[in-house]
């Protein structure tokens, strides 16, 4: 543990290596917020929680939004908590008043005047106002929402603004710049865990997310046999995913994929798309997706459909699927209460070439309908603001972004957790986009810090950036705590590698490490050997202890579950890169014995973490754990030949 902290201590003043922002709000800037605001500004001191608090509310107020106001100020040390409606009584000496209610509402509007906040001309949906400012009289937040996300999004970011017993003195005007933010559950192999998802979507709610698309692509119901009903048990597990999304305000979206076997011309299959719906409908679903992707379009699945839609083509298939889509929307939802437009994925989802299918779409697919889109590829190495133009362009209105990041399904992503940040989308994407979705991992909890960076970029993509959201992940898996925050960045840069389809990853593998082993080359190649080795090994010492730190310290227990065999073999990488530094540092003093030694010991060591293999029947494909490859692994053979 010293040993660990001389180290730390040694490293920082080295290379300024720990991130800086986890001093205590002792200072007066506020604790950053996720997704960053679209305003914040000081308003003068912290306040400080007392024992009792008021919480006044005003018109209906949000259920979920009040009763995460309650829990952060519990939380805070508020022992006394009295809830009382508009208008209310004088509060005791000392009392904190809390004032929770919509904009709109003018008592509201001016208590938020006169705790010194801003009521904005217009805030569009699911837009907030807060502001806390402290006082002689025991001080005042007030929450105002322009609607109930806007009043539920105004506690989350109280909750963020909570540190101890304090609330930081802030004026925010906030609001989301893209409508539909979240996450799709698209990916191959195993579908997430019923406890998993209703971890996500709690998790989806503590980052403004307000969109969960079902839609697991190995969830026989959903695809394979999408004509059969969902068994009761199942059917309950969904209905509790539905109620669980509504108190985080998140929209529960049911896709429904029958592309692979649906006859377009049969009564008997319209009959089923529809029944299956009207089965979640009315467990209070009224958002609701037909995924066509990774199907044949260029064949009938029966001779019925050659007989009404012609021989098959691209232009057919898109006869089709329109004629299926637009009844579903006109007749099925249009006829049912308090439903969404109709989402769909195209068959052609990750380009934007003009061709006959796209072209028919365009042309007749109901306005309404959403359309997703992939990119420019199905991972694309970047997204730009006018790719999502093109995009828009070409299927006749805004599309909602299916993001393939940090999905690891696919033959190039073997043995990897996908643990950079959201990155390389381009600032402005909001203009040209309905919505944006990540597709995850497997690992559900280990997506969280991709989602961070999605959430942060949907809500305020122009304000974006990647590094603070990356680092706001670490900290709240990490629950406030710097070392584990540290250890989480270091694990985080030896899984960063971020393949596409093609050979070229779209983020490096290792770049914190990689510039690391550089600068080490640079001075050992100066002939400055003993520094050189000295810069390095606390930083070897520091990836060899993470594992156990990140088991110690990470408040969210299904991160480490999820990490374990990459926190296993990150453990021994480390161990065989101290021995390849120890072995280096023999060879300097001459002991050639003891330096052969330690380089075998380090082989050793890397055998054995080169053995480990992801959980079986966990991710698709499975293969062995790699923890920065082709840096790491690299360094330690070439090092043996360093003289
Ligand atoms: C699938 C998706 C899969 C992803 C990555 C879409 C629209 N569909 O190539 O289910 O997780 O790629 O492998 C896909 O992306 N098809």
């Amino acid at each position: 543990m010293s040993r660990a902290f001389a180290s730390l201590a040694l490293l920082c003043l080295l290379t300024g290596f720990l991130p800086a922002a986890h001093a205590t709000p002792v200072d007066a800037t506020p604790p950053a917020v996720t997704p960053r605001p679209q305003q914040l500004e000081p308003n003068g001191d912290a306040v400080v929680v007392p024992s009792r608090v008021r919480v006044v509310t005003s018109g209906a107020v949000d259920r979920p939004a009040l009763d995460l106001v309650v829990s952060v100020l519990r939380a805070a040390g508020a022992e006394q908590i009295e809830e009382d409606p508009l208008p209310a009584g004088r509060g005791a000496a000392g009392e904190l008043t809390v004032v929770v209610g919509g904009i709109d509402d003018a008592p509201v509007a001016r208590a938020l005047r006169a705790a010194g906040g801003t009521v904005p001309d217009a805030l569009p949906a699911e837009g907030y106002a807060l502001a806390s400012r402290s006082g002689p009289d025991g001080g005042s937040v007030v929450l105002a929402g322009a609607d109930g996300n806007g009043m539920y999004y105004a506690a989350q970011t109280l909750r963020q603004l909570t540190v101890g017993a304090t609330v930081a003195g802030v004026s925010v005007v906030d609001y989301p710049l893209m409508p539909l933010r979240g996450a799709i559950e698209g990916f191959y192999g195993s579908p997430w865990t019923h406890a998993e998802r209703l971890d996500q979507l709690a998790f989806y709610g503590d980052l403004k997310m307000n969109t969960y698309l079902y839609a697991p692509k190995d969830d026989p119901y959903h695809r394979e046999r999408w004509r059969d009903p969902y068994p009761a048990d199942r059917l309950a597990e969904l209905g509790e995913l539905v109620r669980q999304a509504a108190d985080h305000h998140v929209r529960f979206t049911f896709a429904l994929s029958p592309g692979v076997s649906i006859c377009y011309s049969s009564a008997a299959d319209r009959a089923a798309l529809e029944a299956k719906l009207q089965a979640v409908y009315d467990l209070g679903v009224r958002s609701f997706s037909v995924p066509l992707d990774d199907i044949s379009y260029t064949r009938w699945n029966c001779t019925g459909d050659r007989t009404v839609y012609g021989a098959p083509s691209r232009e057919s298939a898109a006869r089709a699927q329109v004629e299926m889509l637009n009844r579903l929307e006109r007749d099925f939802l249009a006829s049912r209460e308090g439903t969404e437009p109709l989402q769909m994925v195209p068959t052609e989802y990750g380009d934007v070439t003009e061709t006959a299918y796209k072209k028919t779409v365009r042309e007749q697919l109901d306005p309404a309908i959403q359309v997703m889109w992939t990119g420019t590829d199905t991972v694309p190495p970047r997204i730009t603001v006018q790719d999502a133009a093109q995009a828009a362009a070409v299927w006749g209105r805004k599309v909602f972004l299916w993001d393939n990041y940090p999905v690891n399904d696919y033959g190039q992503a073997e043995g990897r957790l996908l643990l950079a940040p959201y990155a390389e989308r381009e600032p402005g994407l909001h203009g040209q986009l309905s919505g944006l979705v990540l597709n995850p991992m497997n690992q559900a909890a280990a997506s969280k810090i991709a989602l961070f960076g999605g959430a942060d970029f949907a809500w305020n993509d122009t304000g974006y950036d990647p590094r603070r959201a990356w680092t706001a992940a670490a900290d709240y898996l990490a629950g406030g705590d710097p070392d584990t925050v540290s250890a989480l960045l270091a694990f985080f840069d030896v899984e960063h590698l971020a393949p596409t389809f093609g050979a070229d990853p779209w983020q490096p593998q290792a770049p914190e490490l990689a510039a690391r082993l550089g600068q080490f080359r640079a001075a050992w190649d100066d002939g400055a050997k003993p520094d050189a080795l000295n810069v390095l090994l606390p930083y070897a010492e520091w990836l060899a202890d993470a594992p156990q730190r990140i088991r110690s310290g990470v408040v969210d227990r299904g991160f480490v579950a999820d990490c374990s065999p990459w926190l296993d073999a990150l453990g021994l990488w480390g161990a065989a890169f101290e021995r390849t530094l120890d072995a280096l540092d023999a060879r300097l003093s001459g002991d050639e014995q003891r330096a052969e030694q330690m380089f075998d010991a380090a082989a050793e060591l890397a055998g054995e973490a080169g053995a480990i293999e992801t959980i079986p029947g966990e991710t698709r494909p499975q293969g062995p754990v790699r923890v920065a490859d082709g840096v790491l692994d690299v360094f330690l053979t070439e090092a043996r030949s360093l003289h």
